[in-house]
């Protein structure tokens, strides 16, 4: 499979609002292969389609990646049924905001729906940090970085640090 180049912010591609897969077929089972590849090469613990530039709502996600074991999850048409009242803050990093972790405050516990590789409908409660993480993939799918829950002044300072890796890195 292939190792995919991860889209990094201020990309305006990021802010796509991804489309549901109407059928989950072998095309859509090699994008997962290459999300997948992408986000172990990136050393990430999750990745949405978007940010290797497909607007389509699938993301992956592995938290037991121990001795060099890989179990990615694969979540299709996720969608949120419920979220608890209570909220936790965890310090939150994304690929495609690279070098920058911030505290996050978002509902503690959820319930999901979603479409295994199969195309089986899934249903899932989480907490900890498998529930902050499918909260922050899912954002992507709507087009929703972490640093938007930041405050205006935090998410302005990261822009501007992104914007100016980007253009030091293309100057060579
Ligand atoms: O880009 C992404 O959406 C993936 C992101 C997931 C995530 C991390 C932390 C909180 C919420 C969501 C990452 O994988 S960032 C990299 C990362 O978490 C990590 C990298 C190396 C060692 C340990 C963690
Ligand atoms: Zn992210």
């Amino acid at each position: 499979m292939t190792v995919r180049a991860i889209l990094t912010a201020p990309d305006p591609r990021l802010q796509a609002v991804s489309t549901d897969v109407e059928q989950v077929t072998g095309e859509i089972r090699a994008l997962i292969a290459d999300m997948a590849d992408s986000m172990y090469a990136a050393d990430g613990i999750g990745l949405a389609a978007i940010q290797i530039g497909v607007a389509k709502r699938v993301l992956v996600i592995d938290l037991d990646q121990k001795d060099g074991k890989r179990n990615p999850r694969a979540f299709i048409n996720p969608k949120i049924t419920w979220a608890s009242e209570e909220t936790a803050v965890f310090e939150e990093g994304c690929l495609s905001v690279p070098e920058i972790w911030d505290d996050v405050e978002r509902p503690a516990r959820i319930r999901a729906e979603y479409l295994d590789e199969n195309g089986e409908k899934q249903l899932l409660e989480a907490d900890g940090m498998l529930a902050t993480c499918l909260q922050h993939e899912m954002d992507h799918l709507n087009g929703v970085l972490f640093i938007d829950h930041l405050s205006r002044l935090k998410r302005s300072m990261a822009i501007r640090k992104l914007t100016k890796a980007k253009k030091l890195a293309a100057a060579g």
